[in-house]
């Protein structure tokens, strides 16, 4: 009896010494991501992935579950199951986070980033300022482990019906939106028909004709040939959505700090990978940096110029005036009012020095 008390208190100290580093690895650490592993969104996932495994020799195994599967469907719930631990790692829109995330709305506000003399300017200038580290915070105050912006993109939309050049030529084009509120606020101010719909749902409602149109960075959603269905696009860059590298808390310690390290300069250099595949061909102003780092890592994607390559499927590209955009602007100018309070005013204010700083 005695040997054996002497035993499990040997065992007790014994554990209060293994660090939670020495935990044993999991055969396989699931990342979650919305869309499809063919989108700049699934590729800078899958090269995170790839970097982690290559690196640590096999012992850091992370698997891209594609199309929601994780969260079966729910991207706007995929949170509460990263927190839990249902899912480890997540390469994730903030759109998706900012029901349980309300910081993260900030990116959606229409015309916020847009407005800026160089919209992708004004995203970098917010992502690595003051702005960026309240939204880290927040992140990690919900219960995320946070690692890195990467990037979705500029979203754009499209619609079957016709050329959208205006706010009226929204009525009664029923578009679909993601299933977050300041979505539909933007969209029912604009005098559209919007209707919230999983992302993994969205194809097959273009196709049988329940909905109309979506909006989504073309990187996203040309991918899944939405040209076959919309024949219309207005680039109107209203919005910039950053995606986040993000592990659950959990898992991130039962890491050893050299692999914490490896991890977190493999999710920067994915980052900056979907950064780049994002902006090609659309940003009119990058200089040709983002060609020369997608060459320097050996990863130069197909489509260098995208008005070309959606005009080739066959779409009708409308690209708006700064007179025509002025309309949307004016229209949205009360949802972006309201959602500054949800926001925060601190971090909305935070962004606005920002932007300002890197005009
Ligand atoms: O649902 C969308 O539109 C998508 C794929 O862009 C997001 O997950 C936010």
């Amino acid at each position: 009896m005695k040997k054996i008390v002497v035993l499990a208190l040997m065992g007790v100290c014994l554990s209060a010494f293994v660090s939670p580093a020495l935990a044993a690895y999991k055969d396989e650490y699931k990342l979650d991501i919305v869309p499809s592993l063919s989108t700049g969104w699934g590729m800078g996932a899958q090269y995170f992935a790839d970097l982690v495994k290559e690196r640590s020799d096999g012992k850091i195994n992370i698997k891209v579950y594609p199309n929601s599967q994780l969260a079966t469907g729910k991207q706007t719930s995929a949170f509460m199951l990263l927190r839990n631990g249902a899912i480890d790692f997540a390469c994730q829109s903030t759109i998706n986070y900012s029901p349980q995330i309300p910081e993260l709305n900030l990116f959606a506000l229409p015309f916020f980033m847009s407005g800026q003399p160089d919209r992708y300017k004004a995203l970098d200038a917010i992502t690595n300022g003051k702005a960026g580290e309240l939204i880290a915070k927040a992140i990690e105050d919900k219960g995320g482990k946070f690692l890195c912006f990467g990037e979705n993109g500029f979203r754009e939309m499209t619609n079957s019906k016709k050329e959208i050049r205006a706010p009226k030529d929204l009525e009664g084009v029923k578009m679909r939106v993601v299933g977050s509120p300041l979505f539909l606020d933007t969209f029912k101010a604009l005098g559209s028909n919007p209707v919230a719909m999983p992302w993994s749902d969205t194809i097959a409602a273009l196709q049988q004709g329940t909905i109309d149109g979506q909006e989504n960075p073309i990187n996203t959603f040309y991918p899944l040939k939405v040209h076959e269905y919309n024949k219309y696009v207005t680039n109107w860059h209203y919005m910039g959505d950053p995606t986040m590298f993000v592990v659950n808390p959990k898992i991130w310690i039962s890491f050893s700090s050299e692999d914490q390290e490896l991890i977190a300069k493999a999710a920067k250099e994915a980052a900056a990978y979907q950064i780049a595949l994002a902006r090609i061909g659309i940003d009119e102003n990058d200089g040709g940096k983002n060609l020369e780092y997608l060459k320097s890592i050996g990863k130069v994607p197909d489509v260098l110029d995208w008005d070309a390559e959606l005009k080739k499927v066959g779409m009708v590209v409308t690209n708006l005036t700064p007179e025509e955009t002025q309309a949307f602007v004016e229209l949205t100018k009360p949802v972006v009012e309201t959602w500054r309070k949800t926001i925060g005013e601190e971090l909305v204010k935070a962004a606005e020095e920002d932007m300002a700083a890197a005009r």
